[in-house]
């Protein structure tokens, strides 16, 4: 038994080159978290430490997904990935007065992996503590005649009087109708069809497996900085609503530059629903972000009617984005809000809880490494 975890462990760590670094990779696996039918899970980063590399190093790339006990991926139709997402004790967001996390993403992540341009990384030094924010709903065994729609209503947080004390009708779509006090999975749950469900019975576990890729050699690896860009106006999360005259729903948001800054990584997180995320510099298009939905059902990896893929905006490939003090961002994310939309098994036009964010990394330019204020903020206008 520990021969077999201890092969398991040997296996998920490898060793490569890549431009003048060893890159190492190596697999964790964070707690188990049980979640029956309907129930969801909202885990503090505070309270859900993670492995992490010891010491000194610099992250390089990320990638992660949900498993079974069994080590199996998890189709998005059955546990919904809303987020996963890994902080540390040090990190702030210096973009925006937004979400905080250093890597992590959502149901986008099992074709998303995320590496950042060789001979670059993200520092990390001394001891170091990492938590998960993981945002699991299981969306087996929901009431009503459609399976598809009380998914969705499941995943984009609509108001149900299941989900526990925080969730009221006025806070429909909002995490607080998500389980965000859920720490267990035990609050409430999205509506389910059959209660009678014996409470000591328990309930399926699972966990994320997430895959780092980091150096040793920190002193040869430019260090990046981590920020997310959110529109509208950094806010975590909005809504848009069915509109079968202008079916495509923009929100835009313009950010002032403070200094000089180089962006060498960007890529979009969306939901479901969305056509794309770009970016404009002084309001000329620099990239998008484009969105794959899934076409089989329960197919981990491809699951029908899923966003199950954000393309690169910003990457080695497409070569860096430099910027300057004054010079302004644009973020302009589409969703589509018409009545039936072909990509989805259930739609209506409306979407809860939708998400617009341009995760990036990047360096400030020149010798400005004062410490932290709030002039570093890229201001929202
Ligand atoms: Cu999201």
């Amino acid at each position: 038994m520990r021969i077999v975890e201890l092969l398991l462990y040997v296996a998920s760590f490898t060793v490569v080159t890549r431009g003048e670094s060893e890159i190492i990779t190596q697999t964790y696996v964070s707690e188990f978290f049980e979640l029956k039918n309907g129930h969801m899970i909202f885990t503090k980063t505070e309270k859900t430490p993670v492995d992490m590399p010891l010491g000194d190093y610099a992250i390089t790339g990320f990638f992660g997904e949900i498993v079974d006990e069994n080590n199996n991926s998890v189709p998005l139709s059955t546990v919904y990935t809303h987020h996963w997402v890994m902080d540390n004790d040090v990190h702030s967001n210096k973009l925006c007065n937004g979400p905080e996390y250093v890597f992590g993403i959502g149901a986008e992540s099992r074709n998303s992996e995320v590496n950042f341009p060789a001979g670059m990384g993200v520092h990390i030094s001394g001891k170091r503590y990492w938590g998960a924010n993981l945002h699991l709903l299981h969306t087996e065994g929901l009431a009503g005649d459609n399976p598809h729609k009380a998914a969705k209503e499941c995943n984009e947080c609509y108001y149900a009087p299941t989900k526990g004390d925080e969730c009221k009708p006025h806070r429909n779509g909002t995490f607080q109708c998500c389980g965000e006090t859920d720490y267990k999975g035990t609050v409430g749950t999205c509506p389910l069809a059959k209660t009678d469900e014996d409470p000591n019975k328990s309930g399926p576990s699972y966990a994320l497996r997430y895959r780092l890729n980091y150096t040793r050699d920190v002193a040869n690896t430019k260090s990046l900085e981590i920020g997310v860009i959110t529109t509208p106006n950094c806010e975590t999360y909005y809504e848009v609503y069915r509109n079968d005259d202008e079916p495509e729903h923009l929100s835009s948001t313009t950010f002032q530059i403070p200094r000089d800054m180089t962006i060498y990584t960007a890529i979009g997180h969306q939901h479901t629903g969305a056509l794309n995320i770009s970016m404009f510099k002084n309001g000329e298009f620099v990239c998008a972000s484009y969105p794959t939905y899934g076409t089989e059902e329960g197919v981990a990896g491809n699951e029908k009617g899923y966003l199950v893929k954000m393309s690169g905006c910003i990457n080695e490939s497409t070569g860096p984005l430099v910027l300057k003090a004054g010079d302004s961002v644009r973020l302009d994310a589409y969703y589509f809000v018409g009545s039936h939309d072909p990509r989805l098994l259930y739609s209506d036009g409306t979407h809860l809880n939708v998400m617009s964010y341009m995760y990036t990394a990047y360096a400030f330019d020149g010798d400005a490494k004062e410490s932290a204020s709030s002039e570093m903020y890229m201001t929202p206008q």
